[in-house]
C-alpha cells in the first residue's frame, strides 16, 4: 500500500473530528475508543498466528516451555480489560467472560459492555470471529450494575471488530456507521467504508435451520415461503450462515438480507446476549437504515434485567424485517 499517495483518514483523525460535535466532549470517549483500538490490534495479532503460537487449546494445558496456554477468548478478554483499564476512560465494564461487572476508574463517565471474542467455536477452523462492544454514559455517581442495564436506545457508541480476510473496525456514535480497515504493516485503522447504508431489500437469509424443529410455526412458514421459486420476488432466497454473529451481521450490513437467531423449544429466550451482542448490533443496524427486533419488540427498547440476559434477534434490511413480521403477526398466510 502506497500510503503517501492516498488521502487516508486514520481512525484517530476521524474520531477527533467527530468528537468536536459531541456535547460534553472532553476527549474521554476518544480515549475509550483508543483503548478498544489498541486491544483489538493485540487480539488481531494473536488471531493471525493462532494456529502457530500454540495458543489454541483448553485452559490448564501447558505448552512446550511449561507456560500455561490460554484459550484465545480468555486471552482476548484479558487484553480488553487491561487496555480499557489503561485508558482510564471507563467506570465499569461488563464482559461475556465475567460473571460480575468489573470496576475500573470511578471518576470516568462511561460504561462498556463487550464480547471479547465472539464466534469462538470458529477459532479452531480458521473462520471469522470478532469483538463486539456497547458504550453508555453512566447514570449513577457510584456506578453499579444498574448503569449496565440501560435501554439500548441510550447507547452513545457501539461497534465491532471483525477478524476476517482483513481486520475491520465498524462503529457508530449515533450519526451513521463507518468502517475502518487495519493496515497491518503499520498497525493503524483507516477509513475504508464511510457512511455505510444497509440495502433496503436483499434475498439472503441467515439462520441455523438445524434448530427448526423447535421454531414457532409462523417462523417455519416464513422459511418455507422464502424457499419457493418466484422470480418476481427474487425467491428462493440464498442461505448464508457462518455461525459467528459478527461475520453474519457484517455481511448483512454490507449486502443486506436478514439474520435470525430466534427463540426455540431448545432456547426459549434465544441464544444471543442482549447487552453485548443484540444491543450494539441493533444500534449499528438502525444507524445504517436497517431494523432489529426480538420478533416482537424493537431491541433498543427492551429493558434489560440481567447482565448476561439472552434475547431472540431478527436483524437486517428494513423490508426484510417488515416482511418477516407480517408472518410472525400472521398478516400473511402462505398459500
Ligand atoms: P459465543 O459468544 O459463545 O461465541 O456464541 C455466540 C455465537 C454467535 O456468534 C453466533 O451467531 C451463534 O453463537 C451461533 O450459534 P449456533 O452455533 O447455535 O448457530
Ligand atoms: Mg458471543
Amino acid at each position: 500500500m502506497n500510503l503517501a499517495s492516498k488521502n487516508l483518514i486514520s481512525l484517530f483523525e476521524f474520531i477527533h473530528e467527530k468528537e468536536k460535535g459531541f456535547p460534553y466532549a472532553n476527549g474521554e470517549l476518544s480515549q475509550l475508543l483508543r483503548g478498544i483500538s489498541l486491544a483489538t490490534k493485540i487480539i488481531n495479532r494473536e488471531v493471525r498466528v493462532a494456529g502457530l503460537s500454540n495458543i489454541l487449546g483448553s485452559t490448564g494445558y501447558y505448552n512446550v516451555q511449561g507456560e500455561e496456554v490460554k484459550k484465545l477468548d480468555e486471552y482476548a478478554n484479558e487484553v480488553m480489560i487491561k487496555s480499557l483499564n489503561l485508558s482510564q476512560s471507563v467506570a465499569l465494564m461488563g464482559s461475556e467472560e465475567n460473571e460480575e461487572v468489573i470496576l475500573s476508574n470511578a471518576e470516568a463517565k462511561y460504561v462498556i459492555l463487550f464480547d471479547p471474542l465472539d464466534g469462538s467455536s470458529n477459532i479452531d477452523v480458521n473462520i471469522n470471529i470478532g469483538t463486539i462492544f456497547s458504550i453508555f454514559r453512566k447514570v449513577n455517581e457510584n456506578c453499579n450494575l444498574e448503569d449496565c442495564l440501560q435501554l439500548g436506545l441510550k447507547q452513545v457508541a457501539a461497534g465491532y471488530v471483525i477478524y476476517g480476510s482483513s481486520t475491520m473496525l465498524v462503529y457508530t456514535t449515533g450519526a451513521g456507521v463507518n468502517g475502518f480497515t487495519l493496515e497491518p504493516s503499520i498497525g493503524e485503522y483507516f477509513l475504508s467504508h464511510p457512511d455505510i447504508k444497509m440495502p433496503e431489500k436483499s434475498n439472503t437469509f441467515s439462520i441455523n435451520e438445524g434448530n427448526s424443529w423447535g421454531f414457532e410455526e409462523n417462523l417455519k412458514k416464513y422459511l418455507e415461503y422464502i424457499k419457493i421459486d418466484d422470480k418476481a420476488t427474487k425467491r428462493p432466497y440464498k442461505a448464508r450462515y457462518v455461525g459467528s454473529l459478527v461475520a453474519d451481521f457484517h455481511r448483512t450490513l454490507l449486502k443486506g438480507g436478514i439474520f435470525i437467531y430466534p427463540a426455540s423449544k431448545k432456547e426459549p429466550n434465544g441464544k444471543l446476549r442482549l447487552l453485548y451482542e443484540a444491543n450494539p448490533i441493533a444500534f449499528l443496524a438502525e444507524q445504517a437504515g436497517g431494523l432489529a427486533t426480538d420478533g416482537n419488540k424493537r431491541i433498543l427498547e427492551k429493558q434489560p434485567k440481567e447482565l448476561h440476559e439472552r434475547t431472540p434477534l431478527y436483524v437486517g434490511s428494513k423490508q426484510e424485517i417488515e416482511l418477516i413480521h407480517k408472518f410472525l403477526n400472521e398478516t400473511i398466510v402462505l398459500q
